[in-house]
């Protein structure tokens, strides 16, 4: 069957989609949100991962459409319903047996039709707002070995301009922001809310992490921190340990209550960030959920040895055109400076939160960014234009 959506993009295709778990949730979580988006639109997804943990708490309920499979080291094709589309997500390598069968399912479907015209494989690439991602995006490579060849794939980047693919947003976001209730959510999720300043925490182990706790203690406004599970969980328990230790009397006005939040889905991980005044996030998919949540932010980048998370990070500030005091507070977070590992004397305090101008920044990002087609519909619109239609 052949659906039209609102955006007028037609389909009813399957697609394989990989997606590797490396470490932390950002693949899995990005690969989720495309398949499950994929889905909502009339597509049928089998999503192939190696580790499908995170789902349990992701994504508990799955979504109609989209078939979870395990990718084992050898993967079985015989009998699998040929597929329309591959997607590797992040460069994640596919097996060469599946490759072979997505080339020979291509060519049962009479679509020899010479180099770059035999299918469509796609590999997704990492959000970045970098020129790259401009440059780079829909560029095709023909694939000339193993069993592939004659294949071609291409490039998807994600981004933040009308030369990429967009960013992932579900259609139905704004009506369910619309509709959201930040007290009755509270509740349910057990935080005793009386009014405070609330900020959520999804980082990974900032240096200026104690310097972050001191400045919410010090008030004057009361502050509830929800700090997300797992490796924030880990890092702020052992900080304020430390911090009490060391200080006995150490947030001793109670001005900064924390509050520990389980693993949530991802719907109510939006939920934690529209509750909030003020969300940390981390990666790239909580850096677009950040955005969307229209409130302002503090972003802590996935971390690269050779340091080219730091253009990265400047990248997305041009793009934001944050003032000083947001590009300022981002470099300390991200400890752009100087060595984790450097005395912590020397670290360039954490500079104040200046939320009236910060909450500027991200409306008029978003107001622009919502302008665009969101990456769903870019890519099944790409998916379209491919001689498989
Ligand atoms: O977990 P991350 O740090 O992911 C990282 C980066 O994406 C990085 O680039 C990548 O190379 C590395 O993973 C492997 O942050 P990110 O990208 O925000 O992904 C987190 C996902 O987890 C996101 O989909 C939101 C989701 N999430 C929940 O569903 N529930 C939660 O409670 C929390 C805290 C997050």
């Amino acid at each position: 069957m052949r659906i039209v959506d609102n955006s007028g993009v037609t389909s009813g295709k399957l697609w394989d989609i990989f997606c590797r778990v490396i470490d932390n949730y950002g693949d899995i979580g990005v690969g989720w949100r495309l398949s499950a988006g994929l889905a909502a639109r009339g597509e049928r997804v089998r999503f192939w991962l190696d580790d499908s943990r995170a789902l349990g708490w992701m994504a508990p309920f799955g979504a109609p459409n989209v078939e979870i499979r395990h990718w084992t080291a050898s993967i079985e094709t015989e009998g699998l319903a040929p597929s329309d589309i591959l997607l590797e997500t992040f460069g994640c390598e596919i097996n060469p047996e599946f490759i072979a069968s997505y080339a020979d399912w291509t060519r049962a479907r009479g679509l020899d039709l010479g180099f770059c015209q035999k299918g469509l494989w796609i590999n997704l690439e990492y959000l970045s707002a970098e020129s790259y991602a401009e440059r780079n995006h829909a560029l095709p490579s023909p694939v000339m070995t193993g069993p592939g060849a004659g294949l071609c794939k291409y490039f998807f980047y994600p981004g933040f301009t009308q030369a990429t693919g967009g960013l992932l947003r579900e259609p139905d976001l704004a009506e369910r922001q619309a509709r959201f209730a930040r007290a009755d959510w509270l509740q349910q999720k057990g935080v005793n809310w009386r009014g405070e300043r609330l900020v959520s925490l999804f980082c990974y182990e900032p240096a200026a992490l104690a310097d972050l706790l001191d400045q919410l203690a010090a008030g004057p406004k009361a502050t509830q921190l929800l700090v997300t599970a797992g490796r924030a969980t880990v890092a702020v328990t052992a900080c304020v340990l430390n911090k009490k230790r060391l200080q006995p009397l150490w947030n001793k006005l109670e001005l900064l209550s924390i509050y520990y939040i389980p693993p949530l889905t991802q719907h109510d991980y939006d939920h934690l960030l529209w509750a909030c005044d003020l969300n940390f996030v981390r990666g790239e998919d909580s850096l677009v959920r950040a955005l969307w949540a229209n409130k302002p932010f503090i972003w802590q980048i996935y971390p690269q040895h050779d340091d080219a998370h730091h253009h990265k990070l400047e990248a997305l500030l041009d793009v934001l055109n944050a003032p000083p005091s947001l590009r300022l507070f981002h470099r300390v977070w991200n400890d752009l400076d100087g060595p984790t590992e450097r005395d912590a004397s020397q670290q360039p305090p954490l500079p104040p939160f200046e939320l009236d101008s910060w909450q500027q920044v991200v409306t008029r990002a978003g107001q622009q960014l919502r302008q665009q087609d969101d990456l769903v519909t870019q890519i099944m619109r790409f998916a379209l234009k491919n001689p498989l239609k």
